[in-house]
């Protein structure tokens, strides 16, 4: 126990020495005895100690030797421990360099994860458009169908209309030929009348017609019911009333009659004919109605003959002058022709097909206007195709002083009212009304309707104009087309 508390002691003092002011004051205070002992203790340990130290011999049984050399001995484990510290800290460096390593992939995981959410999303959203996709198209598909339903429905509809068109069209067809038949009939009980009056009644001399100057001055009654019945066709006629008409015409010829009619000339050949130009050679110069029949065909019928213009043996095929007769007609009256021989009529598509069929003819449009001035247009070739090719028209070069209007209108197939082969989307004879070459629609209308005076006001060109000669809007006075061989 003692000797423990000598230790503490000596290693405070040596502590309190290692201050080198203090220590040197401390030897002086505990006498000289105490630095011989160290002196001599120093010397004994062979001058390894730096500092001695008397501590009171009477607890410690020697002197008590602090060597520094041990200090030496710690500066190595010292540096040891640096050396060990300086790779700790390496170490730790190196740690901290993973660490950070690992941060920064952290970092990117949590930047791939975030990338990978948003991508999810975006997926997520996809997912939800194509969803909306399939959804919108099915709806589509419904609606399509519902719309070819609907299609359906409108096509039938449209068939519906379309068979109801053709009942009505057949039934004005019928009620067509119904007041055909009756205007026969009324044409008969009017020769009937006739007949009785003119067994009954003295005959009446009268003046010569003042409009047409060229007709033979000799008149038969009964030609009157032939040539002023304004809705007649000429088909409607019967061959064998026709023959019987003429020869009552030949027979009956020197009774004069009402001046207001016109009827057959006297011809010195009893006919038909093949057309005006065979009447005039024949010898019959004056112009009037003839009984014509074309070659090979089987079929008579009536026509004006020009005899007297532009060296006669023209047969006229149209007419305008007046306005009396209505040319906004069907197929089938285009076909057979209308109208009144004398005034204002067609001859018919069918006998013009057969008429132009026998030879080599051509056309001439004789027109006037409202001023009294009188111009022409004259093609060199004329004829029509049959009915099944729509009584096409084919013409040849044009010559004249009109300007050419029905060029344009060559090749093209005839259109009615109830017939549309024109060219137009709609039908131009619905437009026009009238019946012709129609094409989209027409730079000559000479079947339209037949206005006074001239310039006309309506809501579609439908008077009866020659585009070149005064233009759309322009109904003419007179009109007539002729045909003759060449
Ligand atoms: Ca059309």
């Amino acid at each position: 126990m003692e000797k423990t508390w000598t230790i503490g002691l000596t290693l405070f003092l040596t502590l309190c020495l290692d201050i080198p002011g203090v220590g040197g004051r401390k030897e002086g205070t505990h006498g000289e005895n105490a630095q011989k002992r160290s002196s001599r203790s120093s010397e004994t340990k062979g001058g390894r100690c730096s500092y001695t130290f008397i501590v009171p011999q009477q607890k410690l049984t020697g002197a008590l030797c602090l060597n520094t050399q041990s200090s030496y001995t710690n500066q190595s484990e010292v540096a040891a421990l640096r050396a060990e510290l300086k790779q700790q800290q390496e170490q730790m460096e190196k740690l901290q360099g993973k660490l950070e390593q690992e941060g920064s992939l952290a970092m990117e995981v949590r930047a791939l994860q975030k990338e990978s959410s948003s991508m999810n999303s975006r997926i997520a959203q996809l997912y939800a458009q194509l969803l909306h996709e399939v959804i919108h198209k099915k709806d589509h598909v419904l609606e399509q169908q519902r719309v070819e339903t609907l299609l359906l429905n409108a096509t039938t509809q449209a068939l519906q209309v379309s068979s109801n068109y053709r009942e009505l069209e057949k039934k004005y067809g019928v009620l067509t030929s119904m007041m055909s038949s009756q205007n026969q009939i009324i044409a008969r009980l009017e020769k009937q009348c006739q007949s009785w009056d003119t067994t009954q009644a003295p005959l009446v001399t009268s003046e010569p017609p003042k409009s047409q100057p060229n007709v033979d001055r000799n008149y038969s009654s009964e030609a009157k019911e032939i040539t002023n019945d304004v809705q007649r066709d000429q088909s409607a006629l019967p061959p064998q009333q026709e023959k019987t008409v003429l020869s009552l015409n030949t027979t009956t010829a020197n009774i004069p009659t009402d001046p207001s009619f016109i009827s057959f000339p006297v011809t010195k050949t009893p006919g038909p004919w093949r057309d005006c130009q065979h009447v005039l050679e024949s010898g019959e110069t004056t112009s009037g109605i003839y009984l014509l029949r074309p070659q090979s065909a089987n079929r008579l019928l009536q026509a004006w003959c020009e005899q007297s213009r532009d060296e006669g043996g023209w047969t006229v095929i149209q007419r305008r002058q007046d306005g009396s007769v209505n040319f906004f007609r069907t197929w089938e009256q285009y076909k057979q022709g209308f109208g009144n021989l004398d005034g204002e009529y067609w001859l018919g598509l069918e006998h013009l097909y057969w008429l132009t069929k026998q030879a080599k003819y051509k056309l001439r449009v004789a027109m006037e206007d409202w001023q009294g001035r009188q111009v022409y247009a004259e093609y060199d070739s004329f004829h029509l195709e049959p009915e099944s090719d729509w009584y096409r028209l084919r013409l040849g070069q044009y010559q004249g002083n009109a300007g050419d209007s029905l060029s344009w209108h060559n090749n093209k197939a005839f259109t009615t009212l109830d017939r549309d082969k024109d060219s137009y989307t709609g039908n131009c004879a619905h437009y026009q009304k009238g019946g012709w070459w129609y094409h989209m629609c027409a730079h000559s209308n000479l079947n339209g309707v037949w206005y006074r005076g001239g310039h006309y006001r309506s809501r579609y060109q439908d008077g009866v104009y020659w585009a070149e000669f005064h233009g759309g809007s322009y109904s003419l006075k007179r009109v007539s087309m002729m045909i003759k061989p060449k």
